[in-house]
């Protein structure tokens, strides 16, 4: 029965606490159909939830992070100013580099395993949507769908610091990059240009020599005064994940960012994000309607045309898109 429910019907569940009809309805965002735009009227008009991109090269302990963040924002959350716990944690792992769930998320999933028992959290891989669009649409479509499930703090692990990383991490409320003791991090975050999608950068692994080293880098970078406009000076913060220290650190962070995002700051942002998903679906939206033209007959007669000699290339596309 449940497999045929409606979407409006897997809301109303999932916002009444039943995690199989929110898993469902995760699977309708990530899918991509009709059902799930529809669901977005109703999704992405719910109060947002506070979503933290943790993002960083492979092995830097973001998934370890992730889990030590999970337990210290079930004891204590700052939120508004005020301390207390928050009712239910959501955790996205997205790996841009696989279009399956790789095995590193199946790892992450059972180390994370003792939290997917505890009913105030609830654990997502999200695999690469479609052809048009992707990640980068549907992360923010899964956080749509957890806010209106009243998520109000989402953690989203990505994987790795390349483009597609950057632009999903891009998606989120705050962003946070993870780097390691060592000249490569620091060097590498610098090429990426995470500079100006990081919120706050955490040096994990600060057990380890040249932790402080990494972060003067860090400083000096910003310092040098690449990319941000808006006044906020990402903290740089050192936490041994591990052994459950810097956490207040982050989560201190995590609360100076979301006093900075009251001011006008937090409308520029919310202007720039929406912006940005509506450029993507309607990037999609066009990609699709190309697709289209070129599995129609009259395109590769016209092709056939080109090949032949007897018109160009520019003159056939015209003649196609005016028809
Ligand atoms: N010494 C030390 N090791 C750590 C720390 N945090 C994590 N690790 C270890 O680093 C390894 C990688 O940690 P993960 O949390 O899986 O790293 P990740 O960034 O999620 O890795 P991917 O998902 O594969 O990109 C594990 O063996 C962790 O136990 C830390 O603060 N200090
Ligand atoms: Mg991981």
């Amino acid at each position: 029965v449940r497999a045929l429910a409606a979407p409006d019907a897997l809301l109303d569940a999932a916002r009444g606490g039943d995690r199989v009809a929110l898993a469902r309805l995760l699977s309708v965002v990530e899918n991509d159909s009709a059902a799930s735009r529809t669901l977005a009227a109703a999704t992405w008009t719910a109060p947002p939830a506070f979503s933290l991109g943790i993002t960083g090269a492979p092995g830097t302990g973001k998934s370890t992070l992730t889990d030590r963040l999970i337990a210290a924002a079930l004891e204590r959350f700052v939120a508004d100013g005020a301390e207390r716990p928050v009712s239910q944690v959501g955790v996205l792992c997205v790996d841009p580099t696989s279009p399956f769930s790789g095995g590193a998320i199946l790892g992450d999933r059972v180390r994370m395993q003792e939290h997917a028992l505890d009913e105030r959290v609830f654990i997502r891989s999200l695999a690469t949507r479609g052809q048009h669009g992707g990640l980068s649409v549907a992360v923010p479509d899964a956080l749509a769908a957890l806010s209106a499930a009243r998520f109000e703090f989402v953690i989203v692990e990505t994987v790795g610091v390349g483009q597609v990383e950057l632009d999903v991490a891009s998606t989120t409320t705050m962003t946070a990059v993870v780097v390691t003791p060592g000249w490569g991090d620091a060097m590498q975050a610098a090429k990426a240009g995470i500079l100006e999608v990081a919120d706050l950068f955490i040096v994990n692994k600060a057990d380890r020599p040249g932790a402080a080293d990494a972060r003067r880098d860090l400083a000096q970078m910003l310092d040098l005064g690449a990319g941000r406009r808006d006044g906020w000076r990402p903290p740089i913060v050192e936490t041994v994940a591990t052994e459950d220290r810097g956490l207040e650190d982050v989560l201190d962070a995590v609360d100076g960012f979301r006093g900075h995002l009251r001011g006008p700051a937090g409308e520029a942002r919310a202007l720039a994000r929406a912006a940005a998903m509506m450029r993507k679906i309607a990037a999609a939206g066009l990609a699709r309607s190309i697709d289209a033209l070129v599995s129609t007959p009259a395109f590769d007669a016209a092709a056939a045309e080109v090949a032949a000699g007897t018109t160009d290339p520019y003159g056939a596309v015209a003649a196609l898109l005016s028809a």
